[in-house]
């Protein structure tokens, strides 16, 4: 898929706020740090689209980015970091939880993982979450510029048997680098492709 347009449109503290439109959505998720805003810029190619740093908690609100007028990005606030305020915590929990359980133009919610790491219990509760009420989503193996291939693919192989154990089927699965932009044809693709299954009411 080309980009031919990307733009800021909003940022919204709670789901009544957000843009009305009927274009699909395709949102961000995953633990404070694991590089959402840095994979939307990626993906658009537009690096200061959306606000990234190396302290995590920096997006605290839901931000919407329209896509060539026909689909939009939506960078989540981050879950699981400590030093944000328990208070805090759990109004970006509420704020998510809302979005993703009442947003009606989410098509597809993307929960980015670290590859570096092992299964967190708390992104393993939170695609149990999913699954439970029955969204859908994609899996996004972030950083893997940071592990040599033979340690990503182990790291990988080991998440997914990992899913095996509770999931009789896996989401689609994509592995990708803000900082080498591997992985971006392979979103880009799958988004066009939902977006086009979409049209023709399939
Ligand atoms: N090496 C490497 N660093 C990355 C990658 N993606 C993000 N980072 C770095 O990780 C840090 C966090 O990135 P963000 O994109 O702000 O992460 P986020 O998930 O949006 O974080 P919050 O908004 O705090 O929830 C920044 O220092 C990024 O430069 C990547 O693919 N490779
Ligand atoms: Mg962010």
């Amino acid at each position: 898929m080309i980009i031919r347009s990307a733009n800021f449109v909003k940022s919204s503290a709670e789901l009544k706020q957000c843009p009305e439109h009927n274009l699909p959505e395709y949102a961000f998720i995953g633990r404070s740090n694991v590089g959402k805003s840095s994979l939307i810029n990626m993906l658009t190619g537009i690096n200061t689209l959306a606000k990234v740093s190396s302290t995590p908690g920096k997006t605290q609100l839901i931000n919407h980015f329209e896509i060539n007028k026909s689909w939009y990005l939506v960078d989540l606030p981050g879950y699981g970091y400590a030093k944000t305020g328990k208070k805090q915590r759990a109004v970006f929990a509420q704020m998510n939880t809302k979005y993703i359980t009442n947003r009606e133009t989410l098509t597809c919610l993307f929960v980015l993982i670290d590859s570096r790491h092992e299964p967190q219990q708390i992104d393993t509760t939170f695609i149990g979450w999913l699954g439970a009420n029955g969204i859908p989503f994609a899996l996004i193996f972030t950083k893997s510029d940071k592990l040599k291939p033979a340690v990503l693919k182990t790291n990988i192989e080991a998440y997914k048997n990992h899913l095996y154990e509770t999931w009789e089927e896996l989401p689609p699965i994509f592995i990708s680098s803000s900082t080498n932009r591997s992985g971006r044809e392979e979103i880009l693709d799958y988004i066009a492709q939902v977006n086009t299954s979409l049209e023709s009411g399939e």
